[in-house]
């Protein structure tokens, strides 16, 4: 049986309160009940706050450059379709520096399941507005308030046709950790936003206000996620209240099904690629 022990990993540095212990611990219980082990997982992450995550976790885990989460684990995916690949960051990492990788990762639809921190603010900079922020939200760099309208990261995976579009917030763990599984069971590129708060630079976007915005989609009974119209017109939801769960579920080919080179196998088992890799590290020595 695997529990959330087997993912204990070391001390982190977040702010007390910060909604990033929600999404960790979230994401243990997450794998532990799919009895999902440490060494089956790799996580990838970009800078930031939230790109911290894999280093607080036991198992497998790429960190590089800020914005680039997501061809990291396409990457993965390319080389080991069989592991199962999840992609962390936050809003800046995700939708400012790594707009466009978030695009074609769903556009080429690797099987990754992408975990979007959203607390609306660079937390790690220290407090700058970022693309999901609210018009008028006032910051360090934007002391007369945003001027722009934000970007919508779920209305955006949909228009795109994104396979699975969530969102949840880390107010409700049982909420989060039931839209988590739902992405890590899903075949292709899964989108959950998940809304955070940031303790320290975000005094508006709260605990409090998320609770108290969101709605769950799912008391709708006539709402249908496969339903891509609608799905659309709920994600565009937001200066009211908006919405949380399953927004858009779409049937579409895996990224790795489409690559002619992938039918005999993966990569990684191939052990020729191993013996050239080991070669060229050895050219360098
Ligand atoms: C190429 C590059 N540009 C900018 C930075 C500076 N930088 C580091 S993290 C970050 C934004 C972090 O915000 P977010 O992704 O929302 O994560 P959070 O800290 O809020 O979790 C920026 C601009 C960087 N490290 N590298
Ligand atoms: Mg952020």
């Amino acid at each position: 049986m695997v529990t959330v022990m087997d993912y204990k990993g070391i001390d982190t540095t977040w702010c007390p309160g910060c909604g990033n212990f929600a999404i960790i611990n979230g994401l243990k219980q997450a794998l532990a009940g799919l009895e999902i082990q440490p060494h089956e997982v790799v996580i990838c992450s970009g800078v930031g706050q939230a790109a911290k995550l894999p280093l607080y976790m036991k198992c497998n885990a790429f960190n590089g450059l800020h914005g680039r989460t997501l061809t990291y684990a396409t990457g993965v995916q390319l080389v080991n379709p069989g592991i199962k690949t999840i992609a962390v960051g936050g809003d800046g990492d995700g939708f400012a520096e790594g707009g466009n990788h978030f695009l074609h990762a769903i556009r080429r639809n690797p099987d990754v399941a992408y975990f979007a921190h959203n607390n609306q603010v660079y937390g790690l900079t220290k407090g700058q507005a970022s693309p999901t922020s609210d018009h008028g939200f006032v910051t360090v760099t934007t002391p007369e308030g945003v001027y722009h309208g934000r970007f919508n990261p779920a209305a955006v995976a949909v228009a795109l046709n994104a396979g699975f579009v969530a969102r949840t917030h880390t107010g409700d763990m049982e909420h989060m950790i039931k839209m988590m599984q739902l992405a890590l069971r899903h075949r292709g590129f899964a989108f959950v936003e998940i809304m955070q708060p940031c303790v320290t630079y975000n005094k508006v976007n709260t605990l409090k206000w998320y609770r108290e915005k969101s709605y769950d989609v799912s008391a709708d009974k006539n709402f249908d996620p496969a339903d891509r119209q609608a799905a659309f017109k709920k994600a565009l939801e937001w200066e009211e209240s908006f919405p949380i769960g399953l927004l858009y579920k779409a049937e579409r080919t895996v990224m790795s099904d489409n690559i002619p080179a992938l039918k005999a196998g993966a990569l990684s088992a191939k052990p020729s690629a191993v013996r050239d890799v080991r070669r060229l590290i050895e050219s360098f020595r």
